[in-house]
């Protein structure tokens, strides 16, 4: 790495939640990892929990390197087994806040086992999945989650399964915390993550997410962008909505939110009770009572406010630098006196570029469209018809014209 691309790194606002030397990752472009992966450290950073007292767990898939870019304690381990590590992880060091991110495949198909019972005993855990419909990392099978009659390499004609309603299974199986969102939602996703963090039990979030590579192209959805702006369209903000009525269809509408929050002794809380009704009050785990136990947890949540308050702090800070910088900025006088007109001129500009982009050929007007403003579009759009028009011309005149040379 040269200096300059390790200090670029380094002023990453990543850095220190995220592994910059490990830096560009795998995921391909337009997958919805990545930005995932972003949201989870931004929830960490705000959520105050104290680096050195987390883990995050991962199995084995695309979502599966999550483990390996995080800059917390984190194992990448076997396939399907994240959940039962991150359990023995918890019950070795209850003051550990453990993580497992991994893919549905991983958590719903071979681990399916390990997570219906996690959810059971409510182990305080949180559950990442990123669900993209596909084992991406193998080449693109059918999982527990691709909807019916989507196309996957191992249901060429149309998967004739039906898949698995997340949120429904874990609540079924007795998980006490339960959302979905998808990778574009960025920001309920952030605070969802900071909420599981927060809390104690099983709690499971799950990320529709787009598998470009391999689900998107199978199925012809188009690239990472138009994923996005599926979800955008069809994503349907329902908090409480009942688990049962939550199953994706193949381009349905997908029902997003909090779906179950609610409170119930934990694994070790239960154990506990059970324990000092037998033993007495005497009864210790790692040489220590439960009130022992339960003062070092209450001091650890008090750290845990303190540093996510001053988090606050730094952040209203930069926001109101922000806010003096942008108000010393001059505005045109031309901007301040017509703004009625910039607004038609816009919206005549945006008409034209849609006519223009649905006569022209679809890959150059949609690179436009991502970069340029209507009325560039526009332009772009017309001169995308005209050279593809010389190519007609080029291709009839070359068809017409006798060959010179046969090819050998
Ligand atoms: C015991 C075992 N079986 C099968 C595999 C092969 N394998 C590796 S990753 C993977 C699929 C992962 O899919 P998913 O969890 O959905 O993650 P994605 O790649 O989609 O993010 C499979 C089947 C393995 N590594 N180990
Ligand atoms: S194969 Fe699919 S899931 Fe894996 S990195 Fe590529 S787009 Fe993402
Ligand atoms: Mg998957």
């Amino acid at each position: 790495m040269s200096m300059d691309t390790a200090k670029f790194k380094n002023a990453s606002p990543m850095a220190g939640t995220l592994r910059m030397d490990r830096m560009a990752h795998i995921w391909c472009p337009g997958c919805g990892i990545g930005s995932e992966v972003n949201a989870f450290a931004e929830a960490v950073k705000r959520s105050g929990i104290d680096p050195d007292k987390l883990a995050v767990v991962s199995g084995i898939g695309c979502t599966g390197r999550v483990a390996g870019y995080v800059d917390f304690d984190s194992i990448h381990t076997t396939h399907g087994r994240a959940i039962p590590v991150a359990t023995g992880l918890k019950l070795a060091n209850p003051n550990m806040k453990v993580v497992v991110f991994s893919g549905e495949g991983d958590i719903t198909g071979i681990g399916g086992n390990h997570f219906i019972h996690a959810a059971r005993r409510n182990m305080d855990i949180v559950v990442i999945c990123n669900n993209n419909f596909t084992y991406g990392m193998t080449g693109g099978q059918v999982t527990p989650t691709t909807p019916h009659l989507a196309v996957s390499s191992t249901t060429p004609f149309g998967n004739h399964e039906y898949p698995f309603n997340l949120p429904f299974l874990a609540d079924a199986a007795g998980a006490t915390y339960i959302a979905r969102w998808t990778s574009m939602h960025s920001r309920n996703l952030i605070q969802s993550i900071e909420e599981a963090l927060s809390r104690k039990g099983f709690s499971f979030i799950e990320i529709v997410s787009p598998c470009t590579t391999l689900y998107l192209r199978r199925n012809r959805l188009g690239d990472g962008v138009d994923a996005l702006q599926f979800y955008q369209e069809n994503a349907v903000l329902k908090h409480g909505a009942d688990t049962r009525e939550v199953d994706i269809d193949f381009q349905g509408k997908i029902i997003i939110g909090k779906f179950v929050d609610k409170n119930k002794p934990t694994y070790s809380e239960a154990l506990d009770e059970r324990c000092v009704k037998v033993v007495g009050d005497d009864y210790e785990l790692y040489g220590k009572t439960v009130p022992e136990r339960e003062a070092e947890e209450k001091a650890e949540k008090e750290r845990v406010a303190a540093r996510r308050a001053a988090v606050q702090a730094e952040e209203e800070k930069a926001k109101r630098v922000v806010t003096k910088v942008s108000a010393k900025i001059p505005v045109k006088s031309s901007a301040k006196k017509a703004p009625a007109k910039v607004a038609k001129v816009t919206k005549a500009s945006a008409k034209t570029a849609k006519k223009a982009a649905a006569k022209a050929p679809a890959k150059t007007v949609k690179k436009a469209v991502a970069k340029a403003p209507a009325k560039a579009v526009a332009k772009k759009a017309a001169s995308a018809k005209k050279t593809a028009a010389k190519k007609i011309v080029t291709k009839k005149a070359a068809a017409k014209a006798p060959a010179k040379k046969t090819r050998k």
